[in-house]
């Protein structure tokens, strides 16, 4: 068979937000091995952002989500092969409690909770990019 040509896939990945802390996980996939990253995935057909950032939230930690909401794009090179425009969306957990679960284990090596102030090192090379040109995915608090 011939080569295929490579395409752009759609990610969507979630700041799933709750309190001042937001839920990582470091990836095990060869995608990003070993860097802390959001809860997400690639966009399946006929889904609504919002469909798939549930869906994929589900899928790896268990949890229900809330308050689903578009939040930016980004376009990320990641290798020769990697070409994903990732949309970013945030949420927060539907019970604030719940435990999230390790439910693909061979994609991460676990989920927790990190202050925005403090997060684990390395970030997945898209979310790195993201903090350090200073984006902060938490709603602006009236004041
Ligand atoms: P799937 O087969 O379940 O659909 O996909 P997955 O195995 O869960 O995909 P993923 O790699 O977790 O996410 C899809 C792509 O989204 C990822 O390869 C690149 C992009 N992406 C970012 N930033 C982030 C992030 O922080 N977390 C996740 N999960 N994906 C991200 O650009
Ligand atoms: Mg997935
Ligand atoms: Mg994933």
């Amino acid at each position: 068979t011939p080569p295929s040509t490579p395409i752009p896939k759609v990610g969507v990945a979630v700041f799933l937000l709750n309190g001042s802390k937001v839920l990582l996980g470091k990836r095990l996939s060869a995608i990003g091995h070993s860097t802390f990253a959001l809860p997400g995935g690639h966009l399946e057909f006929g889904e609504s952002f919002e469909e798939c950032a549930a869906r994929e939230v589900k899928e790896e930690t268990g949890l229900e989500i809330d308050k689903t909401e578009y939040l930016t794009v980004t376009n990320n090179v990641i290798s020769e092969k990697v070409h994903v425009v990732c949309i970013f969306m945030r949420a927060t957990p539907a019970d604030p409690n719940q435990k999230p679960q390790t439910l693909e284990p061979e994609k991460c090596d676990g989920w927790d909770w990190y202050e925005w102030n403090n997060l684990p090192k390395p970030l997945f090379g898209p979310l790195e990019n993201m903090v350090q040109s200073g984006y902060n995915p938490f709603p602006t608090t009236a004041s």
